[in-house]
């Protein structure tokens, strides 16, 4: 902790409930809530705590999900697990919602997307209710802090789910705590900017607001075919003609950067900052929100990027000097060690103690000397033509240790 200090002229608040770490998407589902419990575990390792407020998040109200999700779809996610799925896709308001339908692997989807197949994208699982209105509540709970000028910058990293839809999950989202933040910012703040360096489209929020020119998305993401199978990646949308709903007063308020695979720090970097800069000039923002999906890190399990958590921070870092409200979020992140990396790094940087992290292991998280000897590698495979390297010694000594805690 020697060293962290409080940032001086901004406050910033941490929102967090332990509980969503429990969750499993099913066993070999690369969504990982586990990664939180390491993020948490650095961020708490180096003393970042004295140096924001943190606060314990509660659950979301269904009212509050209301704002933008269908009620049937809400009512649904409060009462769905899988001992109680079945029955409630018999009940007739929830009937009209299930299409006959499979997803691209054959897997049987019933309504809203969601599945007990162990091969969906959005499993229902245990505690899924509970996980749902919690990432949801930290989120609101972190916005309120910057409507009610109580903080500068305000962090969620359990949040961030930008592809759930109004009456729809997606992409491992099911509810949409971003766009719900930015409707409650809209009551105090004339425009928000919302920007998305996830590696994946932040499709479900652009469509939210496609009419809507009080917001502006700005989704950077790979795009385009894969493989030679023609398979597009996920979402297959934010294509650079995309640019909210033609016709409508929202056009020109959306703005996509679609990147091919391996961009590098150099090019993100150029890109990043000519494409936010000028978007930030122009549109003239009173709040932002940033989606900083940890996806878009070399050597992550679904990504296809090449860039460096120093450069993934310095989007940050670009996005604060504009001294903005700002709402930090979470993401996708499917490699845990480099996701836990990266957000206490971001974390770090946001309360301006980004250049006090001492390489060194918190005292208190010294391991025992056997906690080195078995090194747990391959959480997912690499992609295989853009492994990069985030390795620091000391961190990665503390991040072995924790993994092998859990
Ligand atoms: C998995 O191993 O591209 C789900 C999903 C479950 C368990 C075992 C089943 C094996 C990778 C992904 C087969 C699973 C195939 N299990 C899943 C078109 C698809 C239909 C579903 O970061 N199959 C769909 C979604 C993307 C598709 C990415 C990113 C979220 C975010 C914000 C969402 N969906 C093809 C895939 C596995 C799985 C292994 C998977 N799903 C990889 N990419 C997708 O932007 C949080
Ligand atoms: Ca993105
Ligand atoms: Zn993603």
């Amino acid at each position: 902790e020697a060293g962290i200090t409080r940032p001086k002229g901004h406050k910033v608040s941490f929102h967090y409930n332990s509980t969503v770490e429990d969750m499993h998407f099913g066993k070999t589902h690369p969504m990982k809530p586990w990664r939180l419990t390491l993020t948490k575990h650095l961020v708490l390792g180096y003393g970042l705590q004295y140096a924001m407020d943190t606060y314990e998040a509660v659950k979301a109200g269904k009212d509050q999900v209301r704002a933008f999700h269908d009620t049937d779809y809400v009512d649904f996610l409060s009462q769905v697990s899988p001992q109680t799925f079945d029955a409630l896709c018999q009940e007739p308001r929830y009937r009209k919602h299930t299409p006959a339908r499979h997803d691209a692997d054959q897997v049987i989807l019933g309504p809203f997307n969601l599945s007990t197949s162990p091969g969906a994208d959005c499993p229902v699982f245990d505690g899924m209710s509970e996980y749902l209105f919690l990432y949801t509540g930290a989120t609101l709970a972190a916005t309120n802090q910057l409507t009610t000028n109580q903080s500068d910058i305000a962090i969620n990293w359990s949040g961030g789910l930008h592809h759930a839809h109004k009456s729809e999950a997606s992409g491992f989202c099911y509810i949409n705590d971003i766009v719900l933040s930015i409707i409650d910012m809209l009551r105090v703040y004339p425009r928000v900017l919302y920007i998305d360096i996830d590696v994946h489209h932040g499709d479900g929020v652009e469509q939210a607001f496609q009419r809507q020119p009080r917001v502006m998305t700005l989704s950077y993401h790979r795009y385009g075919p894969y493989d030679d199978t023609n398979n597009k990646f996920f979402p297959g949308t934010g294509d650079i003609t995309d640019v909210g709903l033609r016709g409508s007063i929202g056009e020109h308020f959306a703005l996509n950067v679609p990147i091919g695979s391996g961009i590098d720090d150099k090019q993100y970097k150029y890109l990043f900052e000519n494409v936010t800069g000028r978007a930030i000039d122009a549109f003239k923002p009173s709040a932002i929100v940033l989606q900083c999906g940890a996806d878009s890190l070399g050597g992550d399990r679904l990504g296809q990027f090449n860039i460096n958590i120093k450069q993934h921070g310095e989007c940050v870092n670009f996005v604060k000097r504009h001294r903005l409200p700002t709402l930090i979020l979470g993401g996708g992140g499917y490699t845990a060690r480099n996701v836990a990396r990266a957000w206490c790094h971001e974390t770090a940087l946001a309360t301006d103690n980004g250049t006090k992290l001492s390489p060194l292991i918190p005292l208190h998280l010294v391991p025992r000397p056997e906690a080195f000897q078995t090194r747990a590698h391959g959480d997912g495979q690499l992609f295989p033509r853009f492994q990069k390297d985030h390795r620091n010694e000391c961190v990665d000594a503390q991040l072995e240790l924790q993994v092998k805690v859990l």
